[in-house]
């Protein structure tokens, strides 16, 4: 629907759910394989291909209830100005707008998460933001460290092992299951 670099060029909306997560987690390809669409955000195998806050409205149109896509945190190879530049943009959002009502904050399965995913939930908690804990590239774990890799994730996170939702963008698993927790979040009054 719109871009900006400031929440507070932003229409007013109702009620909004934020994608978070490190740069190149995932987060633009979740956003298109949940809305269906191979290319409504931009994507790339090069980290720091989301600059803006993208909004992305739910149905029906004028419904003011937003998905929101972010760029990624900790993309080290990025110029220090920009990603303090970044960083600050995606803080002042999250603390700041007031119809965020929550984050799917996504870890890379295929790795694990890492030192900074941790501190972003601890901030999270400390700001006070609700979150749930997407694990994306299903596809790229290996079916017998599938198992360790849930364990890990849950316990690292600091949720229990169903409370992780796993997807892959790529293969679509887990994307019926994700799309409807989050249109059950957008729909609610
Ligand atoms: N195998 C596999 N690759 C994926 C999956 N999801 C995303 N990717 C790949 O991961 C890379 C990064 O994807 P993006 O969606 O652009 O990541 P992002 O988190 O939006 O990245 P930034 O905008 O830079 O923060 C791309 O090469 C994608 O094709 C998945 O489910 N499986
Ligand atoms: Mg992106």
């Amino acid at each position: 629907m719109q871009s900006a670099s400031k929440h507070s060029q932003l229409p007013d909306s109702e009620l909004e759910i934020a994608v978070i997560g490190r740069s190149n987690v995932g987060k633009s390809s979740l956003l298109n394989a949940l809305s269906n669409r191979k290319s409504l955000a931009k994507t790339s195998k090069t980290p720091g291909a989301t600059k803006l806050i993208n909004v992305f409205e739910h149905e029906p149109e004028g419904s003011k209830r937003w998905l929101v896509d972010l760029p990624g945190y900790g993309y080290a190879r990025a110029p220090k100005h920009e990603q303090e530049r970044w960083a600050r943009m995606i803080e002042n959002y999250l603390v700041e707008r007031e119809t965020l009502d929550m984050a799917l904050l996504l870890v890379d399965g295929a790795v694990g998460p890492t030192a900074l995913d941790i501190q972003t939930i601890e901030w999270l908690t400390h700001i006070g933001l609700p979150y749930m804990i997407v694990a994306t590239k299903h596809d790229k774990v290996k079916p017998s460290k599938l198992g360790a890799r849930k364990q890990e994730v849950a316990l690292k996170c600091g949720v229990e092992p169903a409370d992780v939702m796993w997807v892959s963008a790529a293969k679509g698993t887990g994307i019926p299951e994700l799309r409807n927790e989050v249109r059950r979040l957008l729909d609610a009054s």
